[in-house]
């Protein structure tokens, strides 16, 4: 076979494989760590369950991810993952799904692992949103599943400190229920309500519209303007309210 008919041989190949986000669609994309379970006990000097340093490199790899190309609308980082809402009219890579996850996983494993200088690896998944509700519905689930898994971290570190084995404590909790869990807390003098939102509700990242002051040199003046600025919201609402509050950013 001459060069040029194995090169559009494969051409096609590639193409014919392609996926694409349909138009019309938001692109919701999730990252989440890889084998972050070993990393987190085994590599990196964290506290547990939850460590300040480490959610700050989530919000700053999340910070990166609005920096690199894409029109990101809301990032929302918990535990190890982060979800990016990419607006509908986004074409960047032609919404090939391929492209979009591998360069999101190549752009959040970089950052993040030289912040640790550690190799830490994201995957991640491109997820097509019809409709609005969808898409709160998507954040609410979200929020949901970190409220759970940090309410079982904590009971699952609290059996751990108190002589429990990873097995003992594993088993113990998948038996209970929340009321049982936020009990077990309470017992060992953790309030479980009280906690920091961050390491219940995750945090969530949009740009704002900020009064800055500039200096104009031509004329010599500061002058009031309006710049963009990313925001970390640390304490997020939760339900309806959230839903509101998504609603807003989603309107400006
Ligand atoms: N020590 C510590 N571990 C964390 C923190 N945030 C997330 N993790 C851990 O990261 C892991 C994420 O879970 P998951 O994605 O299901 O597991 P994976 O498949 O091993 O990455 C869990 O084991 C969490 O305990 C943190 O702030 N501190
Ligand atoms: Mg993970």
């Amino acid at each position: 076979m001459k060069f040029e008919e194995i090169e559009a041989l494969m051409r096609k190949n590639e193409s014919l494989s392609e996926q694409y986000v349909l138009p019309e669609n938001f692109i919701m994309v999730r990252l989440d760590g890889k084998g972050f379970t070993k990393l987190t006990k085994e590599k990196l000097p964290l506290e547990k369950p939850f460590d300040k340093k480490f959610n700050q490199v989530m919000i700053d790899t999340t910070k990166h991810l609005f920096n690199i190309g894409f029109k990101v609308i809301y990032g929302y980082t918990q535990s190890d993952e982060i979800s990016l809402l990419i607006h509908k009219d986004d074409h960047t890579f032609s919404r090939k799904i391929r492209k979009i996850n591998s360069v999101l996983a190549g752009e959040a494993s970089a950052f993040f692992s030289l912040q640790f200088q550690e190799i830490c690896v994201f995957d991640c998944r491109t997820i097509a949103i019809p409709n609005q509700e969808m898409l709160l519905d998507y954040f609410c689930w979200r929020q949901e599943d970190s409220h759970r898994n940090s309410l079982s971290a904590y009971c699952y570190w609290t059996l751990r400190n108190n002589g429990s084995t990873a097995k003992q404590a594993t088993e113990k909790i998948e038996k209970m229920s929340q009321a049982d869990k936020h009990e077990l807390l309470f017992q060992y003098g953790i309030n479980y309500n009280a906690l920091p939102s961050w390491q219940k509700r995750g945090v969530g990242i949009f740009n704002r519209e900020v009064n800055k002051q500039g200096f104009n040199p031509v004329t010599q003046e500061t002058v009031d303007c309006l710049r963009n600025e990313l925001f970390v919201e640390n304490e997020l609402t939760i339900r309806e309210d959230y839903r509101v509050f998504l609603n807003e950013i989603l309107k400006s």
